[in-house]
């Protein structure tokens, strides 16, 4: 009936760990509100600065709403429209010619979290590619290094449940500025230090986390290590480790020590740039003031012994025991949760390259790759050594499609583009990596234009290109469905009726139940790895030693609250009134180079170089600038954003996150 708003249940698709629940009023098919669920106990009733104009971007003047084909320079954004039956037939063309050359791994299907549905991040386009046979990128950019750190403590590293850190007296915010990435948590933290919790954050960088905590530790950047070890010689040498616990739950708590052994604690602060006392001060308050909660995310994890220093914190928590006390242990990404619960669709091995290496590849002697198909990541903008990845993007040979919302950067050197749906138009599940609800997004309106989900544009190439199976052609709704029938424990009573009923449901964790203590279905009680740590990887990296040209190191965080990754970074209601990037430097580094709050500045290193307005700022560390991650290449006269300049190095075995931050500049005044 026309005129009868409509309220209609979904969550947020974001790459952002507090996967918010909403409620979207349509009035006459338009969706006219959109506001956080009141009664999810995460969201509460709000969602962010990002997406509380959400619907301005799904109704944006700038949306792809046809196909689109280049007819200018790439590049140039110069398209002209065409049907979704030519677009189609012109991709499944190129496809089926490498098909007939046995060349299927020159495909490489790029992608990553623009939306983290578990049917459009890619439940059913990884179906298709997985059948063409197509090269696969390691999505190893975000959490894998702090994953495999954790693992090799904890096995499957589950962490607990970030609401039960209310009960924690003592929370460490170990490299997360969780006011800025993780919102929704703060109120967690909030209410913890109402009862009388102290709150404590380590960060190379005084973030807002840092200024609202009670304690910032401000480290030198990739020093982590040595601060734990800092911390386990006074446990060990204070006797205020638990024997019982460290007997009968640990193995290798001997060579941990002995590792620890040289590490008083007036080394590990000088070696981190603490205030003399800050480790003898720390180590019995973790042991004693308990519950004691470690939250990280992925901060720490983006250098050189990344994982080493989630290997180092989770190791901290273990020596601990801190699990033993309901609301302790280490709070990191919930993602194993939902993972183990749901049912995956089976994948078929194909060969694939770390997506940190993308500019690597493209412009290789001889490149392997010659066609390129882009969906839910904008790799021109967030992918490091950009220089490289755009001097690829630009060949000639190479046949890009790109699946968006918008022209952004990346897809500004497409060959075709295809419309994408944005979350109100299309349905999907949304496990979160921040909490324990599950959530159904239910779309809202009919998709805008011609757009389409990824998913049906996966069965729509596969049916052009003849392919047979079953798993490609289910509907979204079947994929959840199947997703759900996993007979895990941790889905008791939550089914597709029940989702759709409610939009959200807590995963079936027994309530207070102490993980790897408590028994709870699915997760093994195993003992905890303990061993010798090695500090050097991700300190040594900072040495000023390393490359005398470069003498400052370059932090590219998430700094801008209307941005999500790259996404608003290109929107001009999004970018924060300065208008542009501004590098970040200490008086002491400004002052050496004649540089004053305002000035212009050129920030180079051998891969790139960008002119930015410079800040002097009291938050950083002499020797530490700092250039904000997000904005788009219109944003400096280089047409290039930070990550010109970062590092694209990845751990051995082509494995792990990008050193990002393990990235040397120097900054001289622009002439
Ligand atoms: N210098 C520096 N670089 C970084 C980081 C950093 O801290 N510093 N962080 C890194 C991290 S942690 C991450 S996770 C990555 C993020 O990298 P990406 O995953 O690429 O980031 P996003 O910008 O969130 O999303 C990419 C695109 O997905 C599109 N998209 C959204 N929803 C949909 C959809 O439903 N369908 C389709 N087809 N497209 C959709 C958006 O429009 C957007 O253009 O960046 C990494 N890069
Ligand atoms: N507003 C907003 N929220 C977001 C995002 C966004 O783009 N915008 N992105 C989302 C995504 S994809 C992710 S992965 C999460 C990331 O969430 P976080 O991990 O919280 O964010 P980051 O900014 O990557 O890094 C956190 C902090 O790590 C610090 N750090 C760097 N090196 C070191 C080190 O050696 N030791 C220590 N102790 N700290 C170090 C940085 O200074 C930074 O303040 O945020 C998500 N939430
Ligand atoms: S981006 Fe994060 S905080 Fe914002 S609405 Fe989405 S899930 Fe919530
Ligand atoms: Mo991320």
């Amino acid at each position: 009936m026309a005129g009868e708003p409509l309220s209609v249940l979904g969550a947020c698709h974001h790459d952002c760990p507090d996967t918010c629940a909403w409620e979207v009023t349509v009035e006459d098919g338009v969706a006219t509100r959109l506001r956080g669920s009141p009664s999810h106990p995460v969201t509460r009733g709000s969602l962010c600065p990002k997406v509380n104009r959400y619907l301005d971007r799904v109704y944006h003047p700038d949306r792809v709403l046809t196909p689109l084909r280049r007819v200018g320079a790439k590049g140039s954004r110069d398209f002209e429209e065409i049907t979704w039956g030519d677009a189609i037939e012109i991709i499944a063309r190129r496809v089926r010619e490498r098909l007939d050359q046995g060349r299927p791994e020159s495909i490489v299907q790029f992608s990553f979290a623009g939306t983290q549905g578990l049917v459009q991040m890619g439940e059913t386009i990884d179906r298709l590619f997985d059948l063409i046979g197509a090269t696969d990128i390691r999505r190893e950019l975000c959490g894998v290094s702090a994953f495999r750190g954790a693992a090799r403590v904890l096995g499957t590293p589950y962490s607990i449940d970030p609401e039960s850190m209310r009960q924690a007296r003592t929370i460490v915010l170990w490299g997360t500025d969780t006011r800025m990435t993780n919102r929704h948590l703060w109120p967690t933290i909030e209410a913890a230090r109402h009862a009388g919790a102290t709150i404590i954050a380590i960060d190379p960088i005084r973030t807002e986390t840092a200024r609202a905590a009670d304690v910032h530790l401000q480290p030198r950047p990739g020093t982590d290590v040595a601060l734990v070890l800092g911390i386990v010689h006074v446990l060990d040498r204070d006797g205020l480790i638990d024997a019982e616990w460290i007997d009968e739950r640990t193995s290798g708590w001997a060579e941990l020590a002995a590792s620890a052994s040289e590490w008083t604690p007036e080394r590990a602060d000088e070696m981190c740039g603490l205030p003399d006392g800050t480790v003898a001060w720390l180590a019995p308050l973790l042991a004693t003031q308990t519950p004691t909660a470690f939250r990280t995310l992925i901060g720490p994890e983006h250098r050189r012994g990344g994982e080493e220093i989630l290997r180092a914190v989770t190791m901290l928590a273990a020596a601990l025991g801190s699990w033993q006390n309901f609301g302790g242990g280490l709070a990191r990404s919930t993602a194993a949760w939902p993972e183990t619960a749901l049912a995956g669709t089976p994948r078929i091995p194909r060969p694939a390259f770390n997506m940190a290496r993308l500019g690597e590849v493209l412009t290789e002697e001889d490149p392997f790759a010659d066609t390129l198909v882009v969906h839910n990541c904008n790799p021109a903008v967030i992918v490091p050594d950009q220089n490289r990845v755009i001097d690829g993007l630009s060949r000639e040979d190479l046949f890009t499609v790109v699946i968006d919302q918008f022209i952004t950067d990346t897809a500004a050197y497409a060959d075709i583009v295809l419309p994408a749906t944005t979350q109100v138009e299309q349905l999907d599940l949304a496990p979160s990596w921040g909490h324990m609800y599950l959530a159904l997004n239910r779309p809202a309106i009919e998709p805008r234009g011609q757009a389409l989900p990824n998913s049906e544009i996966a069965r729509r190439l596969g049916a052009a290109l003849g392919l047979e199976d079953e798993w490609l052609y289910r509907s979204d709704e079947q994929v959840i469905r199947d997703a759900l029938a996993s007979g895990h424990p941790l889905l008791e009573g939550i089914t597709y009726e029940s989702l759709s009923e409610r939009g959200w449901q807590r995963l079936a964790v027994p309530a207070g139940a102490r993980l790897y203590i408590d028994e709870i279905p699915g997760v093994a009680n195993e003992r905890m790895r303990l061993g010798a740590l090695d500090v050097e990887p991700a300190a040594a990296a900072h040495s000023p030693e390393v490359d005398p040209r470069y003498p400052l190191t370059l932090i590219s965080r998430k700094q801008v609250r209307t941005f999500l990754n790259s996404q608003y970074g290109g929107f001009a209601d999004h970018r924060p009134p300065v208008g542009e990037p501004l590098l970040q430097i200490h008086a002491e580094d400004a002052h050496a180079r004649g540089i004053r709050a305002g000035d212009r500045v050129d920030v180079r290193n051998e891969r790139g170089e960008l002119t930015l307005t410079a800040q002097i700022s009291d938050q950083l560390q002499p020797g530490l600038v700092a250039i904000p991650f997000g904005w788009w290449n219109d944003s400096t006269p280089q047409g290039r954003s930070v990550n010109a300049l970062t590092n694209a190095a990845v751990g051995r075995g082509d494995r792990g996150s990008a050193y990002f931050h393990d990235t040397y500049v120097e900054v001289t005044p622009h002439p």
